[in-house]
């Protein structure tokens, strides 16, 4: 597939999920690399940055997304060759495909302890990584049952349902706004995330905050389940996540609109929850609680605060 229909399936939310676009993002670069007829290795890096600055613009939220595109291009920082550097990206990209997928496998393992025999989750849009955790608890024999949210305006909700099926995990399918009328059956609240930031917040599908209120309110646990390559390094700069809004004929089909004058739609898709709603994180190196955020970002993504006393450190910094 040619690098701008990737970008493409990211901005129509064909390909979807925090985990799923960082991934096809890696994708694409490694397929756009190898495709190159570059005449050399300067040439060569001005294409690639070109090629991530196209996926970068596709959704800005999802912190997923640059984490593993900088992830992926410092691997021809060391390159002296057009040869090599071709053969360091497809490396790199391979590597963070594999490891984001055993990410997952080690979040579900995690995660899954954290769930109880005779449990009521409920989890909110459609996130791999929450997802694993409530089938591997299943997968271990703990007899658990769920409480999945439609999620207007996108209806990630089937998604879930359809896993949870496939899965054999006994689901009960609500609107959103049902959320507090059941959320006093419920023992535990697993959702994913699209980013973290170093204060330990959790920026998710719009939704997320008001059941996390509720649950707050009913004193039912919150844990979130992201790989580290959610967590925002930006964050401790102070940089903010920028929430995406998407067209408003995602809720109003533009005939029904057309009927009105003076309406506006919006249509914000995350929201953010801040870290005193939050029981744990679930990362694929151990759970934390959100207080610690900062060290996901120092430890596994290499981030520390020392580096931005330095001036012009953020141009310079990657992930390695
Ligand atoms: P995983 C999704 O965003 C949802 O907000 C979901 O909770 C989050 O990504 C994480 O998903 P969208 O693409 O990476 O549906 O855990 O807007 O699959």
């Amino acid at each position: 597939m040619v690098l701008s229909e990737t970008a493409e399936r990211i901005t129509s939310m064909e390909i979807r999920g925090a985990g799923r676009i960082a991934r096809a993002a890696v994708e694409a670069l490694k397929e756009y690399s190898e495709g190159l007829d570059s005449p050399d290795l300067t040439a060569y890096k001005k294409s690639m940055q070109e090629a991530a600055d196209t996926l970068l613009a596709t959704r800005p939220t999802a912190v997923s997304l640059p984490n593993a595109i900088h992830y992926t291009l410092a691997s021809l920082k060391a390159a002296d060759s057009l040869p090599a550097a071709r053969a360091a990206l497809r490396e790199r990209a391979d590597e963070f495909i594999r490891s984001s997928l055993h990410a997952i496998e080690w979040i579900a393992e995690i995660g899954a302890r954290h769930i109880s025999d005779g449990d009521v989750l409920l989890t909110h849009c459609n996130s791999q990584a929450a997802l694993a955790c409530i089938i591997e608890a299943h997968r271990q024999g703990k007899e658990i049952e769920v409480y999945a949210t439609e999620v207007r305006p996108r209806g990630q909700g089937l998604l879930t349902l359809q896993a949870l099926d496939q899965a054999g995990i006994r689901t009960n399918y609500i609107i959103d706004s049902a959320v507090r009328h059941f959320m006093n059956e419920i023992d535990l609240v697993i959702v994913g995330a699209d980013a973290v930031t170093v204060n330990g917040a959790v920026v998710n599908k719009i939704g997320t905050a008001p059941i996390a209120l509720a649950a707050n309110e009913a004193r039912t646990n919150v844990i979130v389940a992201a790989e580290t390559y959610k967590f925002a390094p930006l964050t401790i700069l102070g940089d903010l996540i920028e929430i995406e809004e998407r067209s408003g004929s995602e809720v109003l089909s533009e005939e029904i609109a057309a009927r009105f004058r003076h309406v506006t739609i919006r249509n914000p898709v995350f929201d953010v929850t801040p870290a005193s709603y939050i029981d744990l994180i679930i990362t694929e190196k151990g759970a934390l609680p959100p207080g610690l955020a900062y060290v996901i970002i120092r430890d596994y993504l290499g981030w520390s605060i020392e580096e931005f006393s330095k001036p012009h450190g953020l141009d310079d910094r990657n992930t390695d």
